[in-house]
């Protein structure tokens, strides 16, 4: 179905007579330019909005509107809201997992400070706010095969702290405000058009570049560390599917969502069906300490229940798919 314009608004499916109107924060990183693709084929390309404090490249500024938006000026953010109409704020912004122990003051500023202020900026204006959470959220003390919803949680990264305090808080202003906060809980997320920036998990979307370029790949995580991941189309349509749900579809506010998970040596045997000759390298390094604490099955029965998620990739369709995006620009 096409978008038809009227007036103000622009009208997406019949499932949305009344698009909403959607900000991305941080929509340059891993996940905000997909998301917006998808956001804009159904709700109109004027209701999505991606904004970031990076300059963006030219193909974003062709396919939609952009604005600065610097998560910590929370004045900015209200002046947004209130200029562009804004009813959905999709929350991106943050340090992840690895960078974020390079930088602990940053990490606080950026994942906590800027949490804060996309709360209060969704309380006043009644937003409903998605804020993503991670494996990341989990720590040693967690069940790792699998890990539940809800369970011991206690990470030891500054990213899963943050990540914890987001989801609490989200959860908090739920309960005390009514705002409409909704988080999941992604896994490591592979995808072949953007890259990671400073992940525990980026070695799986690594191989395959390095697959169809040196043939070699130096791998940070010993081969037999299993974590969960999943497809970024699947991710995409996971957020979607769960803004798109019915509050009372939803037992919880926080939700974790995977698809599948595997180990650096069988993602390697999997690639090896296109690239026969890849080597791999285990080089562990600090990250290890941050995976071996992390689960290794995520149990997202809840998400499948609820509000029916359900994925679409597993490890073999992922390499295909993976493999025919990045082989044109290889050869
Ligand atoms: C990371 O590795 O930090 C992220 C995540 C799993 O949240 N990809």
């Amino acid at each position: 179905a096409t978008a038809v314009a009227t007036g103000r608004r622009t009208r997406g499916y019949q499932d949305f007579p009344d698009a909403p109107r959607v900000l991305i924060t941080g929509s340059l990183g891993q996940l905000g330019t997909g998301l917006a693709k998808l956001m804009r084929e159904r709700y109109g390309r004027e209701n999505v909005i991606m904004s970031d404090i990076n300059k963006p490249p030219r193909h974003v500024l062709e396919n939609g509107p952009f604005l600065f938006a610097d998560v910590l000026d929370q004045r900015g953010l209200r002046e947004i809201v209130v200029n562009y109409e804004i009813d959905w704020l999709i929350h991106f912004s943050a340090l992840l997992s690895a960078i974020g122990e390079q930088n602990v003051p940053l990490a606080m500023q950026v994942n906590i400070e800027g949490v804060h202020n996309v709360l209060e900026v969704s309380k006043t204006f009644g937003l409903k706010l998605f804020i993503p959470s991670t494996i990341g959220a989990f720590g040693p003390d967690s069940p790792r095969n699998p890990t539940p919803d809800m369970t011991i949680q206690r990470p030891r990264t500054i990213y899963g702290v943050s990540k914890v305090h987001a989801e609490l808080m989200g959860e908090y202003y739920n309960h005390r405000f009514g705002l409409d906060f909704r988080s999941l809980r992604y896994p490591g997320v592979i995808s072949a058009d953007t890259m990671p920036g400073g992940g525990t998990t980026d070695y799986a979307l690594m191989i395959f570049h390095d697959a169809l370029t040196t043939k070699q790949h130096v791998c940070y995580l010993r081969p037999d560390t299993r974590l969960p991941m999943m497809y970024v189309d699947d991710t995409l349509r996971a957020t979607v599917d769960f803004m798109e749900a019915s509050p009372d579809q939803l037992t919880m506010r926080t939700y974790n969502v995977t698809a599948m998970s595997f180990t650096p040596e069988e993602l390697a045997a999997e690639v090896r069906k296109y690239v026969p000759d890849l080597e791999v390298i285990y080089q562990p390094d600090h990250r290890q300490n941050i995976a071996d604490q992390w689960p290794m099955v995520f149990d997202d029965t809840n998400a499948r229940s609820d509000w029916g998620w359900q994925h679409r990739f597993d490890l073999p369709l992922m390499c295909e798919t993976m493999m025919k995006a990045l082989l044109p620009k290889y050869s």
